[in-house]
């Protein structure tokens, strides 16, 4: 087996094990413990559990790699190489209201480039992986992204962010955008989305103020599905942008999104 499907088969172990342990707390109940950058911007016992136990995990199994984890940022561990980058929890407001649509997100990154990556709907257990080079799946599915050709008939998920000043800019926006497309659908996870993106089940996927936890490994998934997946105007996806569309979709959103100053504003 080679490197990246070594790592894969292990992030996949990893994260079955925290989308179970996810899944459990969801069960007995969850209250936040903390607020973050806003108010609303809130943090589980539940996030923090499972990026604990990840992190326990990945150091058993690879004692010298590195981790970045939304909740406690990053550890060296030995630096040497192979870098993991964890969402535990993504989607922390609907698992909060118990919105079946939240996923533990796991990529591994080898000198500065994601190659392998895992994402599961903790509530449904639906699982997609991919590695780079070697396609990307869907419980096992090969992924190939949407058919879809006219702009004007895709199926847009998109996200707002946690500042209310941010999510006024995002809903402007939308507003140049929605009557040029088929319609939105905000899921409220963006691994999620950009694995849905992926199979399909979307037409594409935009949006601004995304952290690396947030796509690294659905935007592994999104590209090995054959997406293009950017930010605007040649810069790399990031927190200005990612939008994430097959070939005959990606410019024309691309260039609208551009327009409308998508990548801009608070
Ligand atoms: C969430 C993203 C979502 C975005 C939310 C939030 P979290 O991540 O997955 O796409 O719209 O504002 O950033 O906070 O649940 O890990």
């Amino acid at each position: 087996m080679d490197r990246e499907h070594e790592l894969l088969a292990l992030a996949v172990s990893i994260a079955r094990e925290a989308a179970t342990l996810a899944r459990a707390m969801r069960a007995a109940g969850v209250d936040p413990v903390a607020t973050k950058s806003t108010l609303t911007d809130v943090v589980t016992a539940a996030d923090r559990a499972v990026e604990r136990q990840v992190r326990e995990a990945i150091h058993a199994a690879r004692p010298g790699d590195a981790v970045l984890g939304e909740e406690f940022g990053t550890d060296s561990g030995a630096g040497k190489g192979v870098r993991w980058i964890l969402d535990p929890i993504d989607g922390t407001v609907n698992y909060l209201y118990d919105l079946p649509q939240y996923a533990v997100s796991l990529a591994a990154e080898v000198d500065g480039t994601v190659v392998a990556g895992v994402v599961i709907n903790a509530a449904t257990g639906k699982e997609w992986t991919a590695v780079l080079g070697g396609g990307a799946f869907a419980n096992g599915r090969r992924l190939s992204g949407s058919v879809q050709t006219d702009l004007r008939q895709a199926l847009v998920g998109t996200g707002f962010g946690y500042a209310a000043d941010r999510r006024l800019h995002q809903a402007a926006v939308l507003a140049g955008l929605i009557g040029e497309i088929r319609d939105v659908r905000r899921l409220g996870a963006a691994a999620i989305d950009l694995c849905l993106a992926a199979e399909g089940s979307l037409d594409a996927y935009y949006e601004k103020g995304l952290n690396t936890w947030d796509h690294a490994a659905g935007g592994l998934v999104a590209a090995e599905a054959g997406l293009l997946v950017t930010g605007l105007s040649g810069a790399p996806v990031g927190p200005d942008m990612v939008v994430a569309a097959p070939p005959a979709l990606h410019k024309g959103l691309h260039d609208r999104l551009v327009e409308l100053g998508a990548d801009k504003g608070p």
